[in-house]
């Protein structure tokens, strides 16, 4: 079975505490999976302690049954964070098989697949982020969606505190780490947390 090696993607984050805190509550897990990588990003509602510790709480989940389907991961989550503030989170699995990555949002966590070269048929991706919040009774739908991805394609996911026209930055040719920091620093809104993790598939 293909497994990506750490050698098979370079991950890099960076993250912004909003003025007046002390605590991020946005917060990233990566971790391997059989058939490739796991990535999560979430937004725990409002600010300071208590945002962080929600979203600590739904990454220790997501950690937990990480080798169930997306939906299921997502309910789980849901389950585990009933009566909490909740959290907005974003999935994405890579399959290194079949060189493709599926992803979920729930809430304001953007998600973009930027190409290395686009095409007609590989245009750059933006993930459908559903309506609704992680923890709440009235969870949408959970829909996937599955997309192929290339060596060399970079895949950012970032919360509501980076204003989504980070899109248009995200420069294919710079480091992962280069990317992060470039997108945090010009396009974060300065009134809420901010993370961005940024993924380049070397599968
Ligand atoms: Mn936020």
């Amino acid at each position: 079975m293909a497994v990506l090696k750490p050698r098979s993607a370079e991950c890099a984050s960076a993250s912004l505490t909003v003025a007046g805190q002390t605590v991020c509550g946005d917060k990233y897990f990566v971790a391997d999976i059989p058939e490739g990588m796991l990535v999560a990003v979430v937004d725990g509602i409002g600010h300071g302690e208590e945002a962080a510790e929600v979203a600590t709480q739904a990454l220790a989940m997501v950690e937990q049954y990480k080798s169930e389907t997306l939906p299921e991961l997502a309910s789980r989550c849901d389950e585990a964070l009933r009566g909490t503030r909740g959290v907005a989170m974003a999935l994405a699995a890579f399959n290194a098989e079949d060189h493709s990555v599926t992803w979920l949002g729930i809430g304001n966590v953007a998600g973009r697949i930027q190409r290395r070269v686009p095409s007609p048929q590989h245009p750059h991706e933006t993930l459908l982020q559903r309506p609704g919040l992680i923890g709440d009774q009235r969870l949408p739908r959970l829909q996937t969606a599955s997309v192929n991805i290339n060596r060399g394609d970079v895949l950012v996911l970032a919360t509501d505190g980076v204003d989504p026209g980070f899109v248009k930055s995200i420069d294919t040719g710079e480091q992962v780490e280069q990317i992060a920091e470039t997108l945090l620093a010009t396009h974060s809104t300065q009134s809420d947390d901010a993370l961005v993790f940024v993924i380049r598939y070397l599968g």
